[in-house]
């Protein structure tokens, strides 16, 4: 048995340290590599499966040709040559025809190493095809409405939080998406009395856990942090020293905003009572090294920039921004100053057509002069988790469309692909690794061999750009040279490390200083941004009814709220068997009031349905959500033709800042299904 040293690559902030146990060639198990500080060698129940996910039975074993319709099973095998004789054929005689921009890289973040991750947009830059604007499914809006009042910088460290003394995980499950600042926080708890506060519409994991659970609205976080900030200014509890010193704009909002957030009116929005707001302003009032955790979930709705902007100001009202502890964490990721564009963005035509990630329906069926003819996906599964899930379904079903899905398996996305490539996982694969939501880097081996014929995001796009006829020299480079380019021309602290020893250096941190860092242009903390002003947007924090969500909150009386699974990361560990039982068949969770007006009970097949789609998921009733409120957790495959996925209801609207999508500004109703449709649901488990 063997023990190899790797990186978790999975999408999520924590970006473990791991032991992989291999046995003649197979890994056997995965566990935590306890040399890494933060992640403290244990590994989350996910990726504790991950020697399941690598050797599943459903992973695709050769490249595919279709011979069905498109969404369907029917594939045969094919040879690599022929694979990749034939994507070059296609994309040759698109460009020649149509020009590169009839070409669509669609490329994510399923791989988190730096060269497997950014290979794949480097091609398509280097062909001047239509360009990604990636990410927009996920974090552009939390991302940017931060920039816009920080810069680009990392918060909070997480490790610093021995010196917080109030912790509020805001719109954050931190039992499901960030495991190992929980286990910090617990231990913590044990260790000396620290009020945590989690702030959610639903009682999550992390608020059934917490000290006191503060249940909002949907999309009133920015009333909230408003009217805490309205309380503080009233009774003369702001750090005026440091807010002249370090922010920007706080007497316009003073003056202009606050006034408008009185306890009272903060209730009426948020839907707590005034006490509960009194109450929390004083508690916040009183910390000195408040640690606020912000969640992105709560910025994917309309006006999910203005959330993130006004809870970033409340730390800088009470100086806490100053001190070791204090402040906020979003993410980390801008931290890590490499060379990233020497591998995304190599040599290539300077402004070709941007497409926005979350509208690949729109793209493939409006885009004109030329329209999309050639189209890749890679760690992507866009027919089930983009917004609009059915215009993508539509858009992927042109016949004149030639789809490529690169996949370690047949998914949703697969299933309409001309031509299907088998990838690796992680483990099978050499890279380099930065967290998003800590302060560590790592290089990583591979542990085991790739299985069955499949290969690497780098291996793939470095044979594609060589046949297309690409010369950068980042398409013929070994991991090792990638990861000299990473760092070469790398700024601020990651510039101070030796290149040679970082393979074998494990764990390397990165730490920011205790005193949070501004990367604005003002180098303050922007109350008020020139640049959202100059973009056309509200230049202040602010609270204001989305007129669009108030109209179909007018017509629909339920309202959805999406938030990541304990057992499932999206679509990607469905091949696991064990853990898509744990997860359950895809549900939907009602309170006891909106299930009995209904006459529904728990268990049933219920139809959720608006004016875009009907989806078909089983009910589970539980005062976890309170009445008024659809649940669906995760993104979960349609387990049959009549089931869709809840991404079906949902638009592909823009948030106010970022462009990011809007699954929570999605209104519905949920009524009874027939039980025919449960027995033809039999057929397969979940996928
Ligand atoms: N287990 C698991 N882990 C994951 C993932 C997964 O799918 N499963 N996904 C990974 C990825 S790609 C990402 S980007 C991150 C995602 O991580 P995030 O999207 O940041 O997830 P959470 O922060 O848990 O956000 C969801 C929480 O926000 C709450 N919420 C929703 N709307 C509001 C609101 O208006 N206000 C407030 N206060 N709260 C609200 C939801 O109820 C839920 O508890 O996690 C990563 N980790
Ligand atoms: N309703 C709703 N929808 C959401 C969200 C939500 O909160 N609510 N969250 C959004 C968020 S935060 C995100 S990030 C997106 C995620 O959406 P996607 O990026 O589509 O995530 P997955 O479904 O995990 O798909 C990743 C795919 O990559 C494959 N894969 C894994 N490793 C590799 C590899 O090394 N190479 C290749 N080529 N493929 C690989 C996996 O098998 C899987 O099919 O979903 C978004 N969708
Ligand atoms: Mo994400």
């Amino acid at each position: 048995m063997s023990v190899v040293r790797v990186v978790c690559a999975h999408d999520c902030p924590d970006m473990c340290s791991l032991l992989a146990h291999v046995e003649d060639g197979k890994l056997v198990r995965i566990t935590g590599d306890p040399k890494q500080p933060y992640t403290a060698g244990y590994a989350c129940a996910k990726v504790n499966r991950d020697a399941e996910l690598v050797h599943s039975a459903e992973r695709i074993a050769t490249p595919l040709r279709r011979t069905g319709i498109k969404g369907g099973r029917s594939f045969t095998s094919i040879g690599w040559d022929e694979a990749l004789d034939e994507i070059v054929d296609k994309w040759q005689a698109i460009i020649a025809k149509f020009g590169p921009s009839a070409l669509l890289g669609y490329a994510y973040s399923a791989h988190q190493g730096q060269m497997n991750r950014g290979v794949p947009l480097g091609l398509f830059h280097a062909l001047g095809s239509s360009r990604l604007i990636a990410g927009t499914v996920c974090d552009t809006c939390c991302e940017t409405a931060w920039d816009m009042t920080l810069g680009p910088v990392g918060g909070v460290d997480p490790e610093t939080i021995d010196d917080s003394d109030l912790i509020i995980s805001w719109g954050c499950d931190l039992t499901a998406v960030n495991v190992h600042l929980w286990t910090r926080i617990e231990q913590l708890r044990r260790k000396r009395p620290i009020m945590l506060i989690c702030i959610d519409p639903r009682r999550s994991r992390t608020a059934e856990r917490c000290d006191w659970h503060i249940a909002t609205r949907i999309g009133t976080d920015a009333a909230l942090a408003l009217g805490v900030m309205h309380v503080l200014v009233r009774d003369g509890l702001c750090d005026d020293a440091s807010l002249k010193e370090h922010t920007l704009g706080f007497d316009k909002l003073k003056a202009d905003v606050l006034p408008r957030f009185t306890p009272v009116r903060t209730a009426e929005i948020t839907g707590l009572t005034v006490e509960d707001v009194e109450r929390f302003a004083a508690v916040f009032a009183r910390a000195r090294t408040p640690f606020i955790r912000l969640g992105e979930g709560m910025t994917r709705l309309a006006r999910g920039g203005q959330a993130v902007r006004a809870v970033c100001v409340l730390p800088a009202l009470t100086g806490a921004y100053g001190r070791r502890g204090g402040g906020a964490l979003l993410m980390t990721a801008s931290a890590f100053e490499l060379n990233y564009n020497a591998i995304r963005k190599p040599s290539g035509p300077v402004s070709p057509r941007l497409v926005n990630h979350l509208r690949l329906g729109e793209a493939l069926l409006d885009l004109t002069d030329p329209p999309i003819r050639g189209l890749f996906i890679a760690g992507n599964n866009p027919a089930v988790t983009c917004p609009d899930a059915g215009k993508v379904r539509r858009g992927l079903h042109r016949e004149d469309l030639f789809t490529v899905v690169h996949d370690p398996f047949l998914t949703m996305t697969a299933r309409y692909a001309d031509i299907v490539l088998p990838a690796t996982t992680y483990l099978e694969t050499e890279d380099f690794y930065r967290s998003y939501g800590s302060y560590y880097m790592q290089y990583a081996p591979r542990a085991v061999t790739p299985q069955g014929e499949a290969w690497s995001n780098l291996r793939l796009t470095q044979a594609l750009a060589q046949r297309m006829g690409l010369t950068d020299p980042i398409f013929r480079m070994t991991e090792r040279d990638l990861l000299k380019e990473l760092f070469t021309h790398a700024t601020g602290r990651c510039a101070e490390l030796e290149v040679d020893t970082i393979e074998r250096a494990g764990p390397i941190k990165v730490a920011p200083s205790d005193a949070q860092e501004f990367h604005t242009p003002s180098r303050k903390l922007e109350i008020f941004s020139q640049r959202l002003w100059d973009a056309g947007l509200s230049p202040l924090p602010d609270w204001q009814e989305d007129p669009d969500e108030a109209r179909d909150a007018a017509r629909w009386p339920l309202r959805l709220l999406t938030a990541p699974g304990y057992f499932q990361a999206h679509t990607t560990y469905e091949a696991v068997r064990f853990l898509r039982r744990r997860e359950g068949r895809p549900f939907c969770v009602l309170h006891p009031d909106d299930a009995r007006a209904r006459a529904l009970t728990h268990g049933q097949l219920v139809r959720l349905f608006n004016d875009r789609a009907t989806v078909r998921l089983a009910l589970r009733i539980s005062d976890e959500v309170p009445p008024g409120i659809v649940l669906v957790p995760g993104q979960r495959t349609d387990p049959n033709d009549e089931a869709g996925t809840v991404n079906m209801l949902c638009s592909d609207r823009y948030t106010d800042i970022g462009a990011g999508a809007t699954y929570q500004s999605t209104f519905l109703d949920v009524a009874a299904e027939s039980n025919d449709c449960l027995r033809r649901d039999g057929r397969r488990d979940t996928r």
